[in-house]
């Protein structure tokens, strides 16, 4: 089982700074991939449940199409964060499998919400591929299939970490941030029955708090609390590090919404739907403070409808309103801020770990 050699990058091995971490950040990737097959094959042949093969195939089919195919920043953070922590000294070979390990339980939890995301949103692709409910002989099993991905998260957690001292803490946390993430969710979908009675409800703050929830906790904060956790460290010492990750977690989805509506969809793999869901986008809660009464009149006239015309008069409005140049404004000025946050923090490895995630998400295409 643990007899897969660990690519450990030549480069960042001792040295710390962005050039050699982010060189690093491509080796682990393709050692990070063995473990998903590791913890693959342990799923299927989990003694609790008695696999045949057409069930064994279906669920090695759907876990090869949902967990895997992303850009897998949140797993591959645990490890940087890990090694950071551990101020960059060689990880032993344990260390790296279950780092890596932890990395995916957040892969598999991202899958679980996604597939379900995409059912709720009424999306189309993901990943540059169909989204799974829309796989031919597969639509509604979806459900079924994201309580699937849930389930073996605390299955893979029993298995590797059940004599840990930690094993209680990582169950929490992970409890935790699945009640919080889930609690994002519902109000990203109830919000919208608000927005559909008038959209000036649709302001920064209430924005603030859907993404706080749907996003920042399981995106930003999890990775690194499973890197903390592992280095022996009590969560609640750290709620500094949590405001920031939330922070970051917020510029995050903002880039999210951005993309949305003005993101290539060959390189973010998905189709935007927000505009036609009625979303609380960042782009819709901009777009009504800037607005003058004759452009108001418009959005509300067309906003959240699925007819096609109405869409392409919602995006002509965003231009004309240069939300692109409101982003721009709002991504640098965001950047800048978590970065003064990140320097008054007193820890330098835990600064690198910040800047580490940051560096990763800062004017992405995709
Ligand atoms: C997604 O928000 C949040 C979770 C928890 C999946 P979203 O619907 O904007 O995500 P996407 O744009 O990827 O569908
Ligand atoms: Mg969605
Ligand atoms: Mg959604
Ligand atoms: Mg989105």
């Amino acid at each position: 089982l643990h007899e897969y050699k660990f690519l450990v990058p030549a480069a960042g091995r001792d040295t710390l700074n962005m050039a050699t971490l982010n060189e690093a950040t491509n080796d682990f990737k393709s050692a990070f991939l063995k473990v998903y097959s590791v913890l693959k094959s342990e799923l299927l042949q989990d003694p609790a449940f008695d696999f045949t093969d057409d069930s064994r195939q279906w669920v090695e089919r759907m876990l090869d199409y949902n967990v895997p195919g992303g850009k897998l920043n949140r797993g591959v953070s645990v490890i940087d964060s890990y090694r950071l922590l551990k101020d960059g000294k060689e990880l032993t070979e344990d260390e790296n499998f279950h780092a890596c390990t932890l990395g995916w339980c957040i892969e598999w939890l991202q899958a679980y919400f996604l597939v379900l995301d995409d059912i709720m949103d009424n999306s189309h692709t993901r990943r540059g591929q169909p989204c799974w409910f829309r796989m031919p002989k597969v639509g509604m099993i979806a459900v079924n299939d994201g309580i699937v991905l849930r389930n073996h998260i605390p299955r893979i957690l029993k298995r590797h970490f059940r004599e840990r001292p930690y094993y209680v803490d990582l169950l929490d946390l992970f409890n935790e941030v699945e009640f919080q993430t889930s609690s994002g969710q519902m109000i990203d979908l109830i919000t919208t029955i608000e927005g559909e009675k008038d959209l000036s409800r649709y302001t920064l703050p209430l924005h603030h708090r859907i993404v706080r929830y749907k996003t920042s906790y399981y995106s930003f904060y999890l990775p690194v609390a499973c890197a903390l956790l592992m280095s022996g460290e009590n969560l609640d010492n750290h709620v500094d590090v949590k405001n920031i990750l939330i922070e970051m977690g917020t510029y995050f989805q903002v880039q999210d919404d951005y993309l949305d509506c003005f993101g290539d969809p060959g390189v973010i793999g998905k189709i935007g739907t927000d505009i036609e869901d009625f979303k609380c986008s960042w782009l819709v809660v901009k777009a009504v403070e800037l607005s003058n009464e004759e452009q108001k009149k418009l959005l509300y006239e067309n906003y959240g409808k699925a007819d096609p015309v109405c869409v392409g008069k919602v995006k002509a409005l965003y231009k004309d309103l240069d939300l692109q140049g409101a982003f721009a404004e709002y991504e640098s000025s965001s950047h800048e801020k978590l970065l003064s946050s990140i320097e008054a923090h007193p820890s330098k490895s835990v600064q690198l770990v910040l800047k580490s995630f940051l560096g990763k998400i800062y004017k992405r295409q995709k």
